[in-house]
Parts: structure tokens; sequence; C-alpha cells
């Protein structure tokens, strides 16, 4: 385990938090469909000097002196995640997914401008437009469907007639709960009948598809992609802008044409809406894309996908009843109230329990608030990092059911505690001996 010599003299408290989350990581199972562990060089990168150091502009382009070495890092950045995507262009320095999709929507839209993009209960995401957002605010979101849940294919039929009656700015696919694969001809040539700029949040599947596992967007002529890093990427807290085209001048404003994209973006995220780019956490995503250029990510990534697979028809055998039946990427949602009589909150609590960590999540058009509603979000992006296979995902499964199941028998769930601890701790997390 890293020893945190110095936090551990200084402040103790502090060091209890850090200390206490490792032991937490290592003995527990983590089925949150977005989370994951990044390796050892992407936390000393993280943990390293770099975050002393201003760096407002963008390489070769900096408003401060002293740049020789960010400019180093952002441009690994820049040149591997472009090699990755396939893109032109891209912009490493937006904090997270959030900040990322706010600077393309003003990069993009004027106030009042519309964009059009998937309901959130049908596995969109809260800055797609939901109206507890700021974005809600200040753009009109309109939102398309499944137009069946029990396969999961989207309605294109009612997101074209949206977008010819709304004329959209951006027609935005991508989601966070939703498990199949996208159609991205058909969303992009609806974007191209309205003028729309075609744009995807593929921040859950980023890993997946850099891994040419599932469908890039680039090669069905999407403009813009906007990602988080720390997903199946498996990289640091982050976000990137990937884009068509080229900068003309980062410090020159430009007019909003699909041309002007990149440098749009560019200054939308630099000065528009952040300062100093956080230079440590943009080193460690270099290391991170540097880690899925290597021979051995696509074999995980791969095994991502095996086992949720197996974690979905596991689930499906023991009677569970899963949004879309099935999955085709890294996560899946449980209906708990058709597969437990009980809804997801109440699940997650059950699991948080025994050492199991999920996420509650909305079913589609769920009767119950989000707060408390219908369905559970697994993912096995976690899991599979620390080398758990198909058996292992077996054992997962039965675990949960189990604990479901005696949910009402406090020392059979403390027995279950431990049990799940001792295989936890089966799996070491990445570059950490127990
Ligand atoms: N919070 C992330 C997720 O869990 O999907 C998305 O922002």
């Amino acid at each position: 385990m890293p020893i945190y010599d110095n936090l551990k003299k200084t402040d103790p408290d502090v060091y209890a938090a850090v200390a206490g989350e490792l032991q937490r990581q290592t003995d527990e199972m983590e089925l949150i469909a977005s989370e994951n562990y990044v390796s050892p060089s992407v936390l000393e990168a993280l943990g390293s000097v770099l975050t002393n150091k201003y760096a407002e502009g963008f390489p070769g382009k900096r408003y401060y002196g002293g740049q020789q070495f960010t400019d180093a890092a952002e441009t690994l950045a820049i040149e591997r995640a472009k090699a990755l995507y396939h893109c032109d262009h891209a912009n490493v320095q937006a904090l997270s997914g959030a900040p990322a999709n706010i600077a393309v929507y003003f990069a993009l839209l004027e106030p009042g401008d519309a964009v059009l993009g998937m309901d959130l209960s049908h596995g969109g995401h809260l800055t797609h437009g939901s109206p507890v957002t700021y974005m809600s605010k200040l753009f009109r979101f309109f939102r398309y469907k499944m137009k069946n849940v029990e396969t999961g294919e989207l309605d294109y039929d009612q997101m074209r007639e949206i977008a010819r009656k709304e004329k959209p700015k951006i027609v935005l696919a991508g989601f966070s709960a939703y498990p199949r694969e996208l159609d991205y001809a058909k969303i992009k040539a609806i974007a191209d009948e309205v003028g729309a700029v075609a744009m995807m949040d593929m921040a859950h599947i980023a890993g997946l598809i850099a891994a040419g596992l599932l469908k890039n967007p680039f090669d069905y002529g999407f403009h813009v992609v906007t990602t988080t890093t720390h997903k199946t990427l498996r990289g640091p807290r982050g976000g990137m802008i990937l884009s068509r085209g080229t900068v003309s001048n980062p410090l020159k404003a430009v007019e909003k044409t699909i041309e002007n994209i990149p440098t749009l973006i560019d200054r939308s995220v630099f000065p528009g809406f952040q300062g100093g780019p956080h230079m440590n956490n943009i080193a460690a995503l270099a290391v991170a894309l540097g880690e899925v250029m290597k021979p051995d990510y696509k074999p995980y990534a791969a095994q991502i996908l095996v086992n949720a697979k197996r974690m979905a028809q596991r689930l499906m055998d023991k009677g569970c009843k899963l949004v879309t039946n099935g999955t085709d990427n890294h996560m899946m949602v449980v209906d708990c109230i058709k597969s437990f009589g009980i809804d997801g909150k109440e699940v997650q609590h059950i699991l948080d329990d025994v050492g199991i960590s999920t996420s509650k999540s909305t079913i589609p058009d769920d009767p119950l608030p989000p707060f408390k509603p219908s369905g559970l979000r697994l993912g096995t992006p976690a899991v599979t990092t620390r080398g758990m296979k198909e058996g292992d995902i077996d054992m997962t499964v039965d675990f949960m059911l189990k604990a479901i199941e005696k949910r009402a028998d406090a020392s059979a769930l403390k027995k279950l505690q431990t049990e799940v601890r001792e295989f936890c701790r089966r799996f070491p997390l990445p570059g950490m001996k127990i």
C-alpha cells in the first residue's frame, strides 16, 4: 500500500480519510458503472508538482512563463487523444464531463437555441437538459426516447419529428444509463436534415470506443464528441472535447460556423468558461491515454464487455428484469420493482451493507422520483480492472441476490459482508499489495 508518510504526520485527520478510502476500495466490490481504478503511474502524475503551475492558454500560446513542461504534457495528451479517436482536434482542459458539455453549448449556441437530447429517464444525462440545470434555463432542451424499451431501440422517427419542428442547433447523442449501441448514421442524418451539429457524449463508453469495440461517432461524421476521462477510459477525473477541423488562433474570436468548431471550443473552455487548466490532471490523462494505446488495454476492454454480458445473463437467469433485456456495453439497469418488489434506493442500501457499491437509477418513464427510483445501475469496468472474470461475476451476482433475499436478517448480512471482503481481497487494486 502507499505509505502517505508526510500526510500521516502533518494531517492525521485527512490521512484517516485517504487511508480509509483505500481500505474501503480494497475490501469492497465496485459495481458503479462510471467508476474505475487508475494505475500507479496515473496516480503519480496526478500527485506531481504540475499541480503548482498556472498555464492559462494552450501549448505554445500561454499567458504566463515557464511552460516548457506543461506544454510537453498537454501536447502528449492532445496527440494521444487525436490518435485514439481519429479526430483532428482535442481540448483536454475541461475539468470534467459537465464543464465539457457546457463549454460546447456556449461555444455553439446562443441563449434560447434548441438542443435535442436523450430523455433522462431513458438513460440520458443531467447535462443533456435536465430542468434542474442552469443550462436548461438558458437553452431549450427537447428529448427523444426509446421506441422499444424491451430492445432499447431509440425512436428515430420521434427524433426526426422533433428536430423538424424545433430546429435544434445540436442533436445530442450519449447517455449515462443506456445499455445498447447507438445508430450514429441515423442520428447524423437527422442532424444534417435540420443543419444541426451532431454531438456525442461518450463519457461512459470512451474506453470501449478507444479500444475499437464499440462504434466511433467520428466514423459517422459526428462534429463534436465530449467525454469524461475516468470511466471505462481509466484515467484521472477530467474531460475532453474532440472535434474535426483545426484551430485558427485560439486567442482570436471567430464566427459560429461548423468549420470554426475547434476554435470556438478552445475559446469557450478558456477564457470563456475556465481559468488555469489543472496540469497535473492533464499529465495524468496523457499517461492514461498512453496506457490505452498499449496492447493490454484492448483485452481489458473486451473483458469488460464479456463480464457485463455474463452479469446481465446471470441476473436474468435468476429471474431479474433488466431494462432492454440485456446489454451491449459495460452496464445494465435492473428494474428492482419488477425483480424484487422494492425500489432501487432500498436495493442500493442493502448492497452497501454487504460492501457492494452500486447506483440507483431511473427506468424509462419511471413512476418513482429520481432520489427513490425503480432501478439500479450496475457496471463491470472496475471489477474487470481488478482481474475478475466470468466465474467471479457469477459469484458477484450471487452475493447481490443473497443480500437482497436475506435483507431482513442482520446476522446473514454481516456474514455476507465478511465473505464479500474476503472475495475482494483476492483481487488487489492496480499496483497495490494487500
Ligand atoms: N455521474 C456519472 C455517472 O455515474 O454516470 C455521470 O456524470
